[in-house]
């Protein structure tokens, strides 16, 4: 997909100014073309932070007219060479530390073009790891994650992964297989011996205690998706419910408009916030009512869109008054999307009686916040089916949890085949292909195509 003999430059460092910024160099002329930047003639040491002269070309440098010395000086800077293969990509990389202004880096960057280095494509840094064994798929897709964590949570899972939690995990599986394969494959190979190479009753058990464990992977990759992604949670309920004030509870920031005249909200109001480490989209709706004046007939429409794509709601209704008809539609309208049902207002004198709503409804004031402190935890029950989403070694990417559940079903058909004693070729077959969404997990196979996909989102210098 990308040539790897060649040497790459990238500004590492996020665009914008900051107090250092830094420009990353990976291949064999790493440390030839970081002297031409320094204009030093003798190696940089290894593991080391060189204090250094960045020097330009002097047809780059503006307003420099005279000719002493081979470059113009450009900034001051910390070179540090990190020789390969014990490197970040495996190869020798060297990692210069500039100011942090884009001019300066650019210059820099260009400069180690001029010297004989290549622009790096996004994510090629992190592609040539994983080429040189340093990582394996499941690693660099955790690098763009933990990048782009957008909550301490998410950030976690993804150093969990980096650190190889699922790789291990993965691995342990697949030698499993391995050992079963050759020793199955050895008994189809000498069937005259009339000598099993493993007792028919072992492979049976063998195959289930795989199956078992990425089962048990698997069992946890929903709580993965969800610390990984996100989730967009409705408010739904009739006018005047409290569903902007539940909004403003949540989001911590009092942007819903809040007022006693029903119909206040008029539009789809949205923030994301981490609830208990879960990265929610919340969205308020305008109460879901018949109306006549074509703006909130409008937002009405909008609202039961939302409701349409939500992947959880919360419905709010309010205690101190009878339930209506759009209250009963909309409790039915969700039933079988993961919900929360809120009974608001409890400060006042209620109109009816919770324990006969015939499901489980939490009894809030979102005026004196009473009971409010359920509502994060039983949102985050209702997503993922427990409070908490804590220990977060979990397969998390739909690529992965795809992979792993085709290696599952594999594994079921083997060990269904091998109770009902079918051929040895077929639990075999059924084995090998679970081994080989096994490796694509983790790349040991995978096509130019899926590589593409997986850089494509990572950032320049990554
Ligand atoms: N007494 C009482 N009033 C509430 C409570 N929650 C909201 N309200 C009031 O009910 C009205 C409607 O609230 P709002 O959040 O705008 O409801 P929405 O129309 O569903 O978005 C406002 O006057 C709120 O102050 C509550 O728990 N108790
Ligand atoms: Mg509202």
């Amino acid at each position: 997909m990308f040539t790897t003999d060649d040497t790459i430059v990238a500004i590492a460092t996020p665009p914008g100014r900051g107090g250092i910024g830094v420009v990353r160099l990976s291949g064999p002329g790493a440390q030839r073309v970081a002297c031409a930047l320094v204009d030093r003639r003798e190696a940089i040491e290894p593991r080391r932070a060189t204090f250094a002269r960045a020097v330009i070309p002097r047809d780059d440098a503006p307003g420099d007219a005279s000719d002493a010395g081979r470059g113009a000086g450009i900034d001051q800077v910390v070179v540090t060479f990190f020789p390969g293969p014990s490197s970040y990509t495996g190869e020798d990389v060297v990692e210069i530390s500039g100011h942090g202004s884009p001019v300066l880096l650019q210059l820099i960057v260009r400069a180690a073009i001029a010297a004989g280095a290549r622009l790096a494509r996004p994510g090629e840094f992190t592609f040539r790891a994983f080429l040189n064994g340093r990582i394996d798929l499941v690693q660099a897709e955790a690098v763009a994650d933990l990048i782009e964590a957008a909550t301490p949570l998410q950030a976690r899972l993804a150093f969990d992964q980096l650190e190889g939690t699922i790789t291990h995990a993965l691995a342990g599986i697949e030698a499993r297989l391995f050992d079963l394969v050759a020793r199955l494959e050895a008994s189809i190979d000498f069937p005259d011996e009339g000598y099993h190479f493993i007792e028919p009753a072992a492979v049976a058990r063998e195959i289930a205690g795989a199956a078992d464990a990425l089962g048990a992977l698997l069992g946890d990759a929903g709580r993965g998706r969800l610390i990984r992604e996100g989730r967009h949670v409705i408010i739904a309920g009739s006018p005047n419910a409290g569903k902007s004030s539940i909004f403003n509870y949540l989001t911590g920031v009092y942007r819903a408009i809040v007022t006693p005249h029903a119909g206040t909200t008029r539009d789809l109001v949205t923030e994301r916030v981490d609830v208990l480490g879960a990265a929610l989209t919340i969205v308020d709706t305008a109460g879901v009512r018949e109306t006549t004046h074509p703006v909130e007939r409008e937002a009405v429409a909008r609202a039961r869109g939302a409701l349409a794509s939500a992947d959880a709601v919360i419905v709010v209704l309010d205690r101190s008054r009878q339930l209506g008809g759009a209250d009963r539609a909309l409790l039915d309208e969700t039933a079988r999307t993961p919900r929360v049902i809120l009974a608001n207002k409890r400060d006042l004198p209620g109109a009816w009686d919770v324990a006969a709503l015939g499901v489980e409804a939490i009894e809030v004031s979102m005026l004196t916040r009473e009971g409010a402190e359920a509502l994060r935890p039983a949102i985050v029950r209702a997503l993922a089916s427990r409070e908490d989403l804590r220990d977060t070694a979990a397969l998390s990417n739909i690529r992965q949890i795809d992979l792993a559940t085709r290696a599952h079903a594999a594994l079921e058909r083997a060990r269904d085949a091998a109770i009902t004693s079918a051929s040895e070729e077929f639990v075999v077959a059924e084995l090998q292909a679970a081994r080989e969404a096994l490796e694509e997990i983790t790349g040991a196979r995978t096509t130019d195509d899926v590589l593409r996909r997986i850089f494509e989102r990572f950032c320049v210098g990554k």
